[in-house]
């Protein structure tokens, strides 16, 4: 069976760790955000897909969910020490490793599909793992900060401001012109099955889903669509999809994300148990609906929701 699946970073990676031992003969193809991607220090860091690396090919700080595990900071700390920053982003040595990898390779000409390929050789992650695109894709979070609007780096929003201003508005520098990259049409084109795991909606899928091209592959697959909710009980998971939710205009309800996604675009939805009685308005919006269990508290839990994902993939299918 061969599934694809839309990822941004821990909730993804989290989820494929889930899938990959619900379906260990699946062939699996993950194309990842690269929207969160980030120039610092000359490196290229792409966070989302360095997690979904790192998660599955057993390298992640599991606690954190990002990172390497058993990570330090010198280089960090050093950098500081000449007044370089930004301090507020967490690069351990180790993670710096792939950075420098990675940023050589793209000097040297080679496209990120095949520096995230060149990577993958070291780290297994049993997952063939595309960039949803080769260009340059950068999200950018419109705010206010004392009185005067700005536009900052997704990052910035996420890590420095932990959300704790309103996103005004989230936009996708560059996806209008961004190409889908070698493969990722294909995949989807080929699919059995399509799953979008409780990766956030707006700035993880919802950022795949601008690159011109990808949108309308997932909508005319021949595979049926199947996602599962980042929100439980009116508040995400993990997070903060509820500040970019409101940005673009959605409620944090498992309903509203499966409207947003649409019908056009979504033949079934997962929400958490707790939110069972949303799903007759989701059905009303023509997509099947089913409540699961969908905190994924350790790899049993994940592997029933991917199971559950793949049931109702069925079904909707027949
Ligand atoms: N998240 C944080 O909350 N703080 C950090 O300092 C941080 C650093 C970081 C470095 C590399 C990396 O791959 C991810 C990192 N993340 C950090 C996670 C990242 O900001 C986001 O969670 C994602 O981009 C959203 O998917």
């Amino acid at each position: 069976m061969r599934i694809v699946v839309l990822a941004g970073g821990i909730g993804g990676a989290r989820f494929l760790r889930g899938l990959r031992s619900a379906a260990p003969e699946a062939d699996v193809t993950v194309i990842g955000n690269t929207g969160d991607d980030i120039h610092l220090f000359g490196l290229k860091v792409c966070p989302d897909l360095d997690t979904v690396m790192y998660t599955l090919g057993g390298g992640i700080d599991e606690e954190q969910g990002w990172g390497r595990r058993d990570e330090s900071f010198r280089v960090k700390s050093e950098l500081a020490a000449y007044g370089v920053g930004p301090e507020w982003f967490g690069l351990g040595d180790r993670d710096f490793a792939t950075h420098v990898v990675r940023t050589q390779m793209l000097g040297a000409g080679y496209p990120l599909s095949a520096v995230t390929e060149a990577l993958c050789t070291r780290w297994n992650p049993g997952v063939r793992l595309l960039p949803m695109s080769d260009d340059r894709v950068e999200t950018h979070v419109a705010v206010t900060l004392d009185g005067e609007r700005r536009v900052i780096h997704f990052q910035e929003y996420w890590v420095r401001l932990r959300a704790s201003v309103d996103a005004e508005a989230v936009v996708p520098v560059g996806a209008d012109e961004a190409k889908p990259a070698p493969g990722v049409l294909q995949a989807l084109a080929e699919a059995d099955v399509i799953l979008l795991p409780p990766s956030n909606p707006v700035v993880s899928i919802g950022t795949i889903l601008a690159v011109p091209g990808i949108r309308e592959a997932v909508a005319s697959a021949a595979a049926p669509v199947v996602g599962l909710s980042p929100i439980v009980g009116g508040a995400p998971v993990r997070g903060m999809a509820d500040k970019v939710l409101a940005a673009v205009g959605v409620e944090s309800t498992a309903a509203a994300v499966a409207r947003h996604y649409g019908a056009g675009l979504l033949d079934g939805w997962l929400v958490d148990t707790a939110d069972a009685a949303s799903a007759a308005e989701v059905e009303a919006a023509g997509i099947r609906c089913l409540a699961v269990p969908l905190m994924m508290t350790d790899t049993g839990a994940t592997a029933a929701m991917a199971r559950a994902a793949l049931a109702l993939a069925e079904e909707v299918r027949a």
